[in-house]
Formats: structure tokens, C-alpha cells, sequence
């Protein structure tokens, strides 16, 4: 049984009830195009039973300000500590730099046409913090502001919810000249200043915001030796005093935003949790998973939703423990609106152990499967425990997935297509396992696909694909890869396609 949808004139409330058919296992057509879906050839869904997702779930995509906009000499832009990095001999793997990325700073419009098509209705996007205040803090930038209002503006007008990440690791170099980055606590003060001003000037139609994406990469690989600007070698008392900075930079943006954004305006971290999935699901490694997700996150997101730092994580880092104070403490855990996970890769398979811990972390076998990204070990129970750990542990009103996907080696054959059948693969089985939590009552109200085009991957470079478009760097031409119409059939049944 096949039934046909047709989108023209429906109503929200009418779109909503077609997701709940999704969701009681009845297959439902193409909402966006009005035809039956070739997906459905089968007339079931695939995945578990009753595949649907939550009725008003929320299915958008992620990028980030350095990684996709170009024009670093646009508008008044002050240097970020990736643009300098980007150009270091030996730094970037393909050699590739961001100076013009995807260039979405000139191609915002098609790009939003592009989430439009697919049925997105919300994009994660970052502000780039040197576009406001080139110098790190001082006199701002209007110009730069008003890119960001343009891309709002034109994401309401086609019906699709912005969230804004604050700081997507484009630190103003000034700051890192200035004061040593992330070293200093007048960065974190300067953080809070930016989110305020960009709160006051955007929460009239931004209603949801991220501070910080990705403490738990940058802080290591940019300042404790790994491949992320700075590019610095810092002793673990100084790695740590680092990401102490940077919960402090959260906590004090959380308060900016509620004293200079709209009442009802809305924030919480984005941050990709360590993810702690119990090697076999007896009720004793289940627990000992939770212990564990709470310990490996000691440094940032426990102390930001339990307001301290654990035993364990002060005893274990000894005389490198961070200096802080109780003040710093209660900033740190301000109240959030939400947890934003990003979720990739399981990080530890753990056990139930009888020592003062409670958990063991078994290794990895070198055989285990992975995506064309070496670091990215694939299983899909990754996306039902990071996000049920979390609701466990310290019961936040929301989660959002903020960022989940993969790269692929993304060939287009002869016909010019991309069929990124790994993707849709990894992408499908993921979704199961969120399909899974939201069914058992886990609050995610949300996922956002990393990532809408192909962009900047860091050290990687622009080689490393993970766009459901496909983007030519030459000539920047976007391409959808056989993704896009996975995850608009996703959107459309609001079910695992
Ligand atoms: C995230 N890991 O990085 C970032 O937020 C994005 O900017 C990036 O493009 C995307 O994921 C893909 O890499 C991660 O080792 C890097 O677990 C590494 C890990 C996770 C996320």
C-alpha cells in the first residue's frame, strides 16, 4: 500500500500527521515532489518497524563559517588563526588552503535554495568571529555582521530555522598575537563580549544559538600538538588550563546571551561528546558505559551540566589540573536550553569492572571498519548511545545531533554523477539507531547532516569530501550526490529511508 502525498497547500499541522503515518510504519510518498517515491518499491520502509521519528523532528544540515565561505579579505574580515595556519607549508595534507572554500559567502542565495530543495528546515550555520570584530574585541565591524543577517534573512524567507554556532575554532588571530589564544582568560572574556553583541543584534529572528563547537578537538589538536591551528605543543598543565578557558568562554557566553538576546532566546554547547558504547548491552556495561561517558567528558561537558569537576578527572590530571575558581565553576554551568552533540565514531567499548572506576575500556582490533577517514570507525550504535548517555546522566529539556555524517571518496562516474552509496549506507544505519532513542523517549529534536557541500576539512583540505552536494573547486558549481535524495526521502517521511 503506496499512498500518494502531495505537498501544495498542506499545512504544518498536515505535514506532521504524514509523519506520524511514518511513524506507526505506513510508507508515505515523496512529500516535496508529489510522486510516488522510487524508494518505496518495496512498499515498506526499510529499517526497524515503525522506522518514524518524532512528529516536529527537525531535519537540518551543518556547515561552518571557515570551512565553506572564502572571501578572508571581504567586508572588513580581520585574519583568523586558520588562515595563517592554512598557509604554513606542510600543514594542509592536499596542500588546498580556504581562501575561497565553497565560496558561500557569495553564493549564500543558491545554497539556501539547495537546503530548500532537499526539505531541510534548519541550517547550522557559524559565525566567523573575525567578520565582527577583526581585532578579537574593540570596534566592531557592521559589514561583517551584515553578511550574517542577509543569510538569516534569506533562510527565514524560505521557511528554514537558523541556529547559529558562535565559535566554529576561527579565533581571531589578533587574539592569539595578543594574548596567547586560548592560553588567556581575557579570550574568554572576549568571547563573551562578541556573543552578546551578536545576540543583541540577531535574536530578533535567531532564536537558537551554540556557543562553542568542539572544545574537545580543537583544544588537543590545536594547542597539545596534533593538526589544528595554532599548530602549538603546549605541556598537558597548559592543554588544560586551556580547555578550562574555553568552559569558562561557554559559561560566560551563556550569560551574555541571556542579558543582551531576546526572552525566549535559546543556547547550549555543541560538542562532540566522547562517545562511550557498551561492548555487549547487559545492564552492567550499560552502566558502566554511563560512568564512563561522565568521566572521558569530565573536562568540559560534565562540568558544564554537573557544575564541577569529577574526582576522578582532578585526580587523574594531578599536578596539570587546571587553576580555577567556584566562580568560575557556576559560570561554567550556567543553565543550557540544550546539549548539541556531534556524533560520528564510537570512541571506547566499555565493560563493567570491579575497580574503584567501575569501567574498563577495551582496545580497538585493527581491523575494525572505517570511512575513507581513518579516525572514523563506523558503527551506528554510536548515535543511540552518545544521546541516551546524555539524557541519563543530567536529563537536559532538549538534545539536538549537531553535526553527524562522513566523507567518501565521492568519484563522479562517467554520467557526472556521484553515487555515494557509502554514505547512504552509513547514513541509513546511523539513523536507525537515532530512530532508536527518539522512540524510547530520548528528547533529540533534532540532527543536522555534516555537512550541505563539500568544503575546507581542516589539515585534510578541500579533498576530503563530506557535501551531500558535490562542489568542483574550479569552477564551484554544486552537484547533488546520490545522498541528497536519500536524506530528502528521509525528511519527507520524517522515517529511515
Ligand atoms: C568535526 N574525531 O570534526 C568538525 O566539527 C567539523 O568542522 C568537521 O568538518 C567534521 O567533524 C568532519 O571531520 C571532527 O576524531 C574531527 O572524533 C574529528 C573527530 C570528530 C569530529
Amino acid at each position: 500500500m503506496v499512498f500518494k502525498v502531495f505537498s501544495r497547500g498542506f499545512s504544518r499541522r498536515q505535514l506532521a500527521k504524514v509523519a506520524a503515518g511514518a511513524a506507526l510504519g505506513l510508507p508515505a510518498a515523496s512529500a516535496r515532489t508529489g510522486e510516488k517515491s522510487v524508494l518505496l518499491g518495496s512498499g515498506q520502509p526499510r529499517g526497524a518497524a515503525g522506522a518514524g521519528f518524532p512528529g516536529g523532528f527537525l531535519w537540518g544540515t551543518a556547515t561552518s563559517a571557515f570551512q565553506v565561505e572564502g572571501a578572508v579579505n571581504e567586508d572588513g574580515r580581520g585574519p583568523s588563526i586558520w588562515d595563517a595556519f592554512a598557509h604554513r607549508p606542510g600543514a594542509i595534507v592536499d596542500r588546498s588552503n580556504a581562501d575561497r572554500a565553497s565560496d558561500h559567502y557569495h553564493r549564500y542565495k543558491d545554497d539556501v535554495a539547495l537546503m530548500k530543495a532537499m526539505g531541510a528546515r534548519a541550517y547550522r550555520f557559524s559565525i566567523a568571529w573575525p567578520r565582527v570584530f577583526p581585532d578579537g574585541g574593540g570596534e566592531p565591524n557592521p559589514k561583517g555582521l551584515d553578511f550574517y543577517n542577509r543569510l538569516v534573512d534569506e533562510c527565514l524567507a524560505h521557511g528554514i530555522t537558523p541556529f547559529a554556532t558562535l565559535y566554529h575554532w576561527d579565533l581571531p588571530q589578533a587574539l592569539q598575537d595578543r594574548v596567547g589564544g586560548w592560553e588567556s582568560r581575557d579570550t574568554a572574556k572576549a568571547f563573551g563580549d562578541y556573543a552578546g553583541y551578536v545576540a543583541a543584534r540577531l535574536s530578533d529572528r535567531v532564536t537558537n544559538f551554540f556557543t562553542i563547537n568542539e572544545c574537545g578537538r580543537f583544544v588537543d589538536a590545536g594547542y597539545g600538538g596534533g593538526p589544528d591551528a595554532p599548530g602549538l605543543k603546549l605541556s598537558q598543565d597548559r592543554v588544560n588550563q586551556v580547555r578550562h578557558h574555553v568552559a569558562l568562554a561557554h559559561g560566560l557566553a551563556v550569560q551574555a546571551i541571556r542579558a543582551h538576546g531576546r526572552t525566549g532566546t535559546k543556547v547550549g554547547p555543541a560538542e562532540n561528546i566522547v562517545v562511550c558504547v557498551p561492548a555487549i548491552e547487559t545492564p552492567d556495561n550499560i552502566r558502566a558505559a554511563e560512568i564512563a561517558t561522565r568521566e572521558m567528558n569530565a573536562g568540559y561537558l560534565t562540568a558544564i551540566l554537573e557544575g564541577k569537576y569529577t574526582s576522578a578527572f582532578l585526580a587523574y590530571a594531578g599536578a596539570n589540573a587546571p587553576k580555577f575558581t567556584a566562580e568560575d565553576l557556576k559560570i561554567i554551568s550556567s543553565p543550557v536550553d540544550y546539549v548539541g552533540i556531534n556524533v560520528y565514531t564510537p570512541h571506547y567499548y566499555v565493560t563493567a569492572a570491579d575497580d574503584a572506576h567501575g569501567f574498563a575500556l577495551l582496545p580497538l582490533p585493527a581491523s575494525f571498519p572505517h570511512t575513507s577517514s581513518p579516525w572514523h570507525k563506523i558503527d551506528p550504535a554510536a548515535l543511540y548511545w552518545a544521546p541516551r548517555h546524555v539524557a541519563k546522566l543530567w536529563g537536559p529539556k532538549a538534545i539536538y545531533i549537531t553535526e553527524n555524517g562522513t566523507s567518501s571518496s565521492d568519484q563522479p562516474t562517467a554520467d557526472g554523477q556521484v553515487y555515494d552509496l557509502d554514505r547512504i549506507m552509513v547514513l541509513r544505519s546511523y539513523l536507525s539507531q537515532l530512530q532508536r532513542a527518539t522512540a524510547e523517549g530520548v528528547p533529540v529534536q533534532g540532527y543536522f547532516l555534516w555537512s550541505l557541500l563539500d568544503n575546507f576539512e581542516w589539515s585534510d583540505g578541500l579533498e576530503t569530501r563530506y557535501g551531500l552536494y558535490r562542489v568542483d573547486f574550479e569552477t564551484l558549481k554544486r552537484t547533488p550526490k546520490l545522498s541528497v535524495s536519500f536524506y530528502r526521502e528521509v525528511i519527507a517521511r520524517n522515517a529511515v529511508a
